[in-house]
């Protein structure tokens, strides 16, 4: 037993990192984190370190990555800032933590209630719309093609889809918004990156245009996110893996 985060075959690239290191692969959910760091350095110049992992090798189920986040999914942060070095896991978690690097509060909010307007939509996503989607890719991807799986997490994103279109059509409040927390239209935050790394495959999740036209406001809000430097940078050829 040792309480050491690094052990012998952690990679010399983790092990050494003197700053913020991320290691991720550029799924959505290594993409949400990536997207938030790109839009800290494109206001901040924050600076961090980056370690490719490919999950397919099963390299986050090892005993040094395990240190670092038990549960052996990626991304997972580590702040050495700090002392003793910061591991964070959960990407919603992850997203939070890192707002403690933007001092004005360009992604997060000062008022209290739009703060929590932001938490409400993160963990909207993260507890009902990320695992719905997540599994409808995997019974789509299986070997063993279960119907009813299949149809359950379709129908269940679907309408978790349906949730955001209402939150972004104004249904209930009157006026459309831009993005999900914050007064009057909005503003963009880190419920929206959190959101959108998932959302925006949805023609890869295998949503028609038809259905896609039954959620304008939630297609125009997708494309109105893809056009941010940060977010092409953070979904881009520097996190493919060689
Ligand atoms: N709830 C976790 C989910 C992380 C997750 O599922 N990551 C996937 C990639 S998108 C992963 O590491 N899969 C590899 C595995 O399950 O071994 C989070 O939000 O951080």
């Amino acid at each position: 037993m040792s309480n050491q985060l690094y052990q012998d075959d952690t990679p010399a690239d983790v092990k050494n990192a003197k700053g913020l290191h991320l290691i991720t692969q550029s799924t959505p959910n290594g993409q949400k984190v990536q997207i938030f760091l790109e839009e800290l350095a494109d206001v901040y110049g924050t600076e961090w370190t980056t370690t490719l992992i490919n999950i397919s090798t099963n390299e986050q189920k090892k005993d040094w990555f395990l240190r670092l986040n038990p549960n052996g999914r990626i991304p997972v942060i580590v702040d050495n800032t700090v002392s003793p070095p910061f591991p964070v896991m959960e990407t919603s978690a992850e997203l939070l933590y890192l707002l403690k690097f933007d001092k004005d509060n360009k992604f997060g909010f000062a008022d209290e209630l739009d703060q929590n307007e932001l938490v409400q939509w993160l963990f909207f996503w993260h507890g009902s719309g990320a695992p719905y989607q997540g599994n409808l890719g995997f019974f789509k991807r299986a070997s063993e093609q279960l119907p009813f799986a299949i149809e359950r997490f379709r129908k269940e994103t679907y309408r978790v889809f349906g949730v955001l279109e209402i939150r972004l059509s104004g249904k209930y409040t009157g006026e459309p918004r831009e993005y999900l927390a914050g007064k009057g239209k909005g503003k963009y935050s880190i419920a929206d990156i959190g959101t959108w790394a998932w959302v925006k495959n949805y023609t890869f999740s295998g949503y028609t245009e038809e259905e896609m036209k039954e959620l304008p406001h939630l297609v125009k809000w997708v494309d109105r996110i893809a056009e941010r430097p940060a977010v092409k940078k953070g979904t881009g050829e520097k996190y493919k893996n060689k």
